[in-house]
């Protein structure tokens, strides 16, 4: 008998080495970044490939899809799946998997640091020492966690995450979600204006994609208030950017520490000139350790998928029952 021959899988930008490295070894691995002529690639091969891996960068839609008819699964490399289209996969039969779990304790601990370095101007500090600014006077004094309540919009397991680990520093928490949830002890807002208007700290930590584009816009900033900080680990697509800008310059609120910009690598001009922004560039789950396990996840689900076992961890638009 002979083997069955292995799935042709498409890989449309590079990734982690390791994804790329394994997809080389266990299937019959199509890549675009590297082709001479990537439509020509695309031309040939659609009809064939069965499995896409994706990072957060590629923007996989359904006219993507209408492209590669025997596709059956979309691996994204990311606990956030805001470029794909997962609703276009579902009508299509299609599943999309992502990497959650693997990755929440890094991304909880950059946002807490975050938030301290946006607090008490940690990169500030260290730039004002390297200009040798130290000797003619001290640093001045900056604003303080005591006394906050950090609001989080989206308390999912990053959320989770970071409030039990703010449970430690002694603040209040409460949170704005779809839903109350039951087994938590922080203070539920029905609406993002009401946790806004509650909290001097607002944490995002919600999903992107359509539904929460620019939900945190020049109202809520006022909400937060004058002494108020924001800190984004999610998608840039959910702050207003110009609108932040204007808030950071004007004093409507404090500062803000962002991880995420709407259109990365791309930073806004009017957000890096300013000094009471910390900006990092998308590293919230970029530590050897984690990357490793979301890079180990991704190739989990696609062997898991073609071996006949389903999908590890499928996304909720294309949930995934054994039989059905
Ligand atoms: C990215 C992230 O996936 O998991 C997410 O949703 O934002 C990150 O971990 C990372 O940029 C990999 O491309």
């Amino acid at each position: 008998m002979t083997e069955p021959s292995p799935a042709e899988i498409l890989l449309i930008r590079p990734m982690h080495n390791a994804v790329m490295e394994a997809l080389a070894r266990d299937f019959t691995l199509h890549r675009l970044d590297t082709a001479p002529d990537p439509e020509a690639l695309l031309a040939a091969t659609g009809p064939r490939i069965r499995g896409l891996a994706v990072g957060a960068q590629t923007p996989v839609d359904g006219a993507l899809m209408d492209r590669l008819p025997g596709l059956e699964i979309i691996a994204n490399f990311g606990v956030g799946y805001d470029t794909v289209d997962a609703r276009a996969a579902a009508s299509r039969g299609i599943v999309v998997t992502n990497t959650p779990d693997v990755l929440t304790d890094e991304v909880a601990d950059l946002a807490v640091g975050l938030l301290l370095a946006t607090l008490r101007r940690i990169p500030q500090a260290d730039r004002y020492l390297r200009a040798g600014h130290w000797p003619k006077a001290p640093f001045p004094l900056s604003a303080s966690l005591r006394g906050r309540t950090v609001g989080i919009l989206g308390l999912g397991r990053i959320g989770r995450a970071i409030a039990a680990r703010l449970g430690g520093f002694g603040v209040r928490i409460a949170y704005h979600g779809r839903r109350p949830q039951a087994d938590v002890p922080y203070a539920y807002h029905s609406t993002l204006m009401g946790l806004a208007e509650a909290a001097d700290v607002l944490m995002v930590v919600a999903p992107g994609g359509a539904d929460t584009v620019k939900l945190i816009d020049a109202r809520v900033l006022a909400a937060l208030g004058p002494q108020g900080v924001l800190v984004n680990v999610a998608r840039g697509s959910l702050v207003d950017e110009a609108a932040l800008a204007e808030a950071l310059r004007g004093g409507t609120i404090l500062a803000a520490g962002l991880d995420v910009f709407a259109d990365e690598p791309h930073v806004p001009a009017d957000l890096a000139a300013l000094d009471n922004a910390v900006l990092l560039p998308h590293v919230g789950s970029a530590s050897h350790h984690t990357r490793a396990a979301m890079a180990q996840l991704v190739i989990d689900n696609l062997v898991a998928w073609f071996s006949g076992r389903g999908p590890l961890t499928p996304v909720e638009e294309t949930p995934w029952r054994a039989g059905a």
